[in-house]
């Protein structure tokens, strides 16, 4: 594996915890509240997560509607968007999204290794701060010494921009970094950057394609063992 391991880069949804469902669920509510018949069912979502970041999954939908709506496409978006932010937001505040197993175990590993930690995700960062909040408390939440999410950096996944933000952020090379991820979009985000990746495949994410993977972890709990820090 790495010789020189520095840092752990995680993703966020379908990593840290298994959160498309809910983001799925808040899409839907934010639709409704927004008077639109639009449903998101769970075959549909996972052709759209295709599409990484909230906002250009509404607008790759909105592009195949058969009669595309009138107005103003991107202020729709961001009101939606918004409205979906603060829906998922109830979500995660009700305890609602664990972590996946072993996953906090990972964490309290690498940081009595002094092994830096990190996120690099698509999400918007108030889901990241209140997922980490919520199921790791205000302490614990702050082990990660660096955060980049979607909206900070150029392109998102599979673009590198994220990892390559996160390696500047951390002061580490490519080679002293691994990544933790779940979808091929994440995969190829990491490898692209240059990074070691584990996928641990989620929900959302079984079918994917892998084989960019350095590395495939079934179940997020044996993650320790295959770093060898049991
Ligand atoms: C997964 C994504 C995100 C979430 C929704 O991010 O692609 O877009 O599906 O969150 P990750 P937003 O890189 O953590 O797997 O609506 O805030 O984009
Ligand atoms: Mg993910």
């Amino acid at each position: 594996m790495i010789l020189d391991l520095r840092a752990l880069i995680f993703d966020v949804d379908g990593t840290l915890a298994e959160t498309e469902e809910y983001h799925r669920l808040s899409f839907n509510a934010a639709f409704a509240q927004a008077g639109l018949n639009w449903t998101w069912g769970p075959e549909l979502y996972r052709e759209l997560l295709a599409v990484a970041g909230g906002k250009e999954r509404i607008r790759c939908y909105m592009d195949r509607l058969e009669t595309p709506l009138s107005g103003d496409g991107d202020l729709l978006i961001r009101d939606l968007h918004a409205r979906k932010t603060a829906l998922y937001a109830a979500f995660v505040a009700a305890g609602a999204i664990p972590l996946r197993p072993g996953i906090a175990e990972l964490l309290a590993k690498a940081r009595a290794r002094g092994v830096a930690l990190a996120i690099a995700t698509t999400t918007s960062r108030p889901n990241v701060e209140a997922l980490l909040q919520t199921q790791l408390g205000s302490e614990r939440a702050h082990c990660f010494a660096v955060m980049i999410c979607g909206d900070e950096v150029a392109a998102k996944k599979p673009a590198p921009d994220v990892y390559l933000a996160a390696l500047q952020a951390l002061g580490v090379s490519a080679s002293q970094a691994l990544a933790i991820e779940d979808s091929a979009n994440g995969v190829q985000s990491a490898r692209r950057a240059g990074v070691a990746v584990i996928a641990t495949p989620s929900f959302y994410s079984a079918e994917d394609d892998f084989t960019c993977a350095t590395a495939i972890a079934p179940e997020t709990a044996t993650l320790s063992s295959l770093l060898g820090w049991n």
